[in-house]
C-alpha cells in the first residue's frame, strides 16, 4: 500500500539564502568534498606550461620542430580533457569539454554559489523546461477573473544570470493581464552585479510595462522572516506568491493556485518542486508530497494523508502539516494572521511557525500537483551544521508561542533540559498577543486534526545521555551503524548517544523518532551472552522480545523479563564495556528528567 510506504526524507527547508554562510564553511567539508585551493591550481597550471615551454625548447634544439608541433597539439588533445578536479561534484557528470581555464573558472564559481553559475551564464534565460505534470493538469480550465499575482524572490549574493531566469520564467509563464509585480528583496548581497547590473536588467524589463519589477535591498542582513515580510510589504497584488530567487516557473504554475485562493481566501498553497540539478541544471520531477516536520522542527518530505489517495487524483490539491519556504497566499489574508515571526532570526522554523499559525487561526494548508516550481537543490549544504544553532532558537520560540503543554517536546528533540537551557528566544509578547486577538484553536487541537502522526511522546519520563555511577565521563552509545551492539564511549551527547526511558520500560538509544510511523531502536537483553542488543522496537516487540526495563533514577536498570541488569565491566583490555549480568549494585542516571521516576 502507497500509505506505508512514506517518504519521510529529512530535507532542508527549501528556502536557504543560496550563499548564505556559504564563506564561513567551506573549509568545513568533509574529507569526501575535498576542495583545492584555486591559488595552487593556478600554479598548477603554470607549472605545466613551464614544462611544455622546456619540452618545446628540447625538442627544438634536438631539430625536430616539426614533430613537436604535432606532438604538442596531440598533447594539448589531451590536456584539454584532463579533469583539473577529479573530486569536485561539479565535473562528475558534467564538463568533459572544458580547457583548463574554463575548469578553474567554473569550479570558482561552483565554490562560490553552490551551483553550476558557469553553466547558467551560458544557458539561454528563457530556456524551456520539461512539462512535469500530471497529464490530468494541462487539461483542466480555470476561470478567466482570477486575483492577481504578486511574486516576491528572496535573495542573498544569488548569481544574477540565476535572478535573470526566475524573471524570465515568470514573466513568459505567467498571463500578464495576472501578473501584477515582481518584487526582487536582496538581503544585503555583497555581489557586485547585483547592484548596477541587475538596475540595468531591471529598467530594460521594465520599459515594456512600467513598475513591474521592483527591487527591495535591505541595508543590513536581517534574515530569512523579514526578507519575505519586507516582499510581501512591498507587493500589490490580491495574491502574493513568496520565492527563492533560483528558481523557474513552469508553464501554467500560477493558474491552479490563483483559482484555489479564488475559491478560498484562507487557504496558504505551496507549488510542487522539481529538482533543478546543481552542476547540469536539468530539471528531475518530483512528484507530489505534503511538506512536514519533526520536533526539532526540521522540515521533511511526507506522503499525503489516506483521504488524498482515496481521490485517485495526483492532480489534486493534497493537506498539508506545514510549507516548506515556498508559499502563496491571499495577501490580505496573509497580513491578518501576521504574516511571519519578526522574531525569527537567520534561518530556520519560520516556516512550521508559519504552518501552525494557518491551521490554527482560520486558514488550512494545501501543496498544489498543478503547480510547479523548478528549484535548484545546491550541492553542498555546508551550512547544516552551524545553522542548528539558530534553527534550535527558532524552534523553542515557536514552541513557547504555540505548543501549549506540548513544548518541551521541543526541548527534548534538541537534548535540552525544559529550565534554564540558557538560550535567549527574544520577545514573545507580541506574537502571544496576536495569538489571543486571532483566538487561535490549542495546540492540541493541531496535533489532533491536522498532524496526528506527530508522535506526543506522552509516555517519556527521561531523555538525554545516561551514564553508569562508577564512569562518569563514559555514556551508553548506540554503536557502530550498521550493527545491534550499543557500546560505552566518551560522552559527546551528541545524537548517538541519546537515549529515552518511557513509561512503559522501553528504553531507546541514539535518538528518538518523532513519527508514529517511524520506529526507535530498543534497548534489549536476548538473554544469554553477556551483552545487550539494539532492535528496532516494533520488530522486538512482533518478537516478543525483552525489551522492558525496571529502572528508577540513580538506581539499576534491570530487565523485567531476564532479570539481568545493564552493568558495565573492565574487560581484558582495561576498557570498560556494558555488559549484561546478575546484578551487583550499579547505578545509573539519565541526564534529564521529564517526571519522577
Ligand atoms: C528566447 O528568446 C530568443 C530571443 O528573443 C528567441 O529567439 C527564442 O525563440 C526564445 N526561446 C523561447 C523558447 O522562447
Ligand atoms: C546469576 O543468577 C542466577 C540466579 O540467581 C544463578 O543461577 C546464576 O548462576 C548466576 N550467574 C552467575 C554468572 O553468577
Ligand atoms: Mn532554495
Amino acid at each position: 500500500m502507497r500509505i506505508v510506504a512514506r517518504v519521510s526524507v529529512l530535507v532542508f527547508c527549501l528556502t536557504v539564502y543560496s550563499l548564505m554562510y556559504l564563506s564561513f564553511f567551506r573549509h568545513q567539508e568533509g574529507s569526501n568534498d575535498k576542495i583545492e585551493r584555486p591559488e595552487d591550481l593556478e600554479f598548477l597550471t603554470r607549472l605545466k606550461r613551464i614544462e611544455d615551454q622546456v619540452y618545446k625548447i628540447a625538442k627544438s634544439i634536438e631539430g625536430k620542430n616539426d614533430q613537436v608541433k604535432e606532438s604538442h597539439v596531440e598533447q594539448k588533445k589531451i590536456m584539454k580533457v584532463k579533469k583539473l578536479y577529479p573530486q569536485s561534484f561539479l565535473f562528475s557528470s558534467w564538463g568533459n569539454e572544458l580547457s583548463e581555464e574554463e575548469q578553474i573558472q567554473a569550479e570558482k564559481l561552483y565554490q562560490d554559489y553552490g551551483y553550476n553559475v558557469f553553466l547558467s551564464n551560458r544557458l539561454p534565460l528563457n530556456r524551456t523546461i520539461p512539462d512535469t505534470r500530471d497529464s490530468r493538469c494541462a487539461e483542466k480550465i480555470y476561470p478567466k477573473d482570477l486575483p492577481t499575482i504578486s511574486v516576491v524572490l528572496i535573495y542573498f549574493n544569488e548569481a544574477l544570470s540565476i535572478i535573470q531566469r526566475a524573471v524570465c520564467s515568470i514573466i513568459n509563464r505567467t498571463p500578464s493581464h495576472l501578473l501584477k509585480d515582481i518584487i526582487l528583496v536582496d538581503d544585503y548581497s555583497s555581489n557586485v552585479d547585483l547592484q548596477l547590473a541587475l538596475d540595468e536588467y531591471i529598467d530594460q524589463m521594465n520599459k515594456d510595462k512600467p513598475g513591474l519589477l521592483k527591487k527591495v535591498r535591505h541595508t543590513r542582513q536581517m534574515g530569512l522572516a523579514k526578507a519575505r515580510i519586507s516582499g510581501w510589504e512591498a507587493a500589490t497584488g490580491q495574491v502574493v506568491a513568496i520565492l527563492d530567487a533560483h528558481i523557474e516557473v513552469h508553464e501554467q504554475w500560477a493558474e491552479p493556485l490563483l483559482a484555489r485562493i479564488k475559491a478560498d481566501r484562507t487557504t496558504v498553497l505551496s507549488p510542487v518542486f522539481d529538482n533543478v540539478k546543481f552542476d547540469t541544471l536539468d530539471v528531475v520531477r518530483y512528484g507530489p508530497a505534503a511538506h512536514a516536520f519533526d520536533w526539532a522542527l526540521w522540515c521533511m518530505y511526507e506522503s499525503f494523508r489516506p483521504e488524498w489517495f482515496k481521490l485517485n487524483d495526483p492532480s489534486e490539491p493534497g493537506k498539508s502539516p506545514s510549507v516548506m519556504g515556498i508559499l502563496v497566499a491571499n495577501r490580505q489574508f496573509l497580513g491578518e494572521i501576521g504574516v511571519l515571526d519578526e522574531g525569527m532570526e537567520i534561518y530556520g522554523g519560520e516556516n512550521v511557525e508559519l504552518g501552525i499559525r494557518v491551521w490554527l487561526c482560520g486558514g488550512s494548508i494545501e501543496v498544489v500537483p498543478c503547480s510547479k516550481i523548478a528549484h535548484i537543490e545546491r550541492a553542498h549544504k555546508p551550512y547544516s551544521r552551524d545553522l542548528s544553532k539558530p534553527m534550535m532558537r527558532n524552534a523553542l520560540r515557536v514552541a513557547e508561542i504555540w505548543m501549549d503543554e506540548y513544548k518541551s517536546n521541543v526541548n527534548i528533540a534538541w537534548n535540552l533540559p525544559f529550565k534554564d537551557h540558557g538560550i535567549d528566544i527574544g520577545d514573545v509578547t507580541e506574537r502571544r498577543k496576536l495569538r489571543e486577538k486571532l483566538k487561535c484553536k490549542p495546540f492540541k487541537w493541531y496535533l489532533e486534526n491536522v498532524y496526528p502522526l506527530l508522535d506526543t511522546w506522552e509516555n517519556l519520563v527521561g531523555y538525554g545521555a545516561l551514564k553508569n555511577d562508577l564512569q562518569e565521563d563514559l555514556c551508553i552509545d548506540q554503536g557502530p551503524v550498521p550493527g545491534s551492539v550499543p557500546i560505552l564511549y566518551n560522552c559527546h551527547y551528541y545524537n548517538p548517544q541519546h537515549c529515552h526511558y518511557s513509561r512503559n520500560g522501553e528504553i531507546y538509544v541514539g535518538g528518538i523518532k518523532s513519527h508514529i510511523y517511524n520506529s526507535n531502536r530498543c534497548l534489549l537483553d536476548s538473554g544469554s551472552g553477556n551483552t545487550p542488543t539494539l532492535l528496532d522496537c516494533k520488530q522486538a516487540k512482533e518478537k516478543g522480545l525483552n525489551i522492558e526495563w525496571s529502572f528508577t533514577q540513580g538506581q539499576e536498570i534491570r530487565n523485567k523479563n531476564t532479570n539481568r541488569c545493564l552493568e558495565i565491566a573492565q574487560g581484558e583490555d582495561s576498557y570498560y564495556h556494558l555488559v549484561m549480568q546478575n546484578c551487583t549494585g550499579q547505578n545509573w542516571k539519565i541526564q534529564h528528567v521529564v517526571k519522577e521516576f
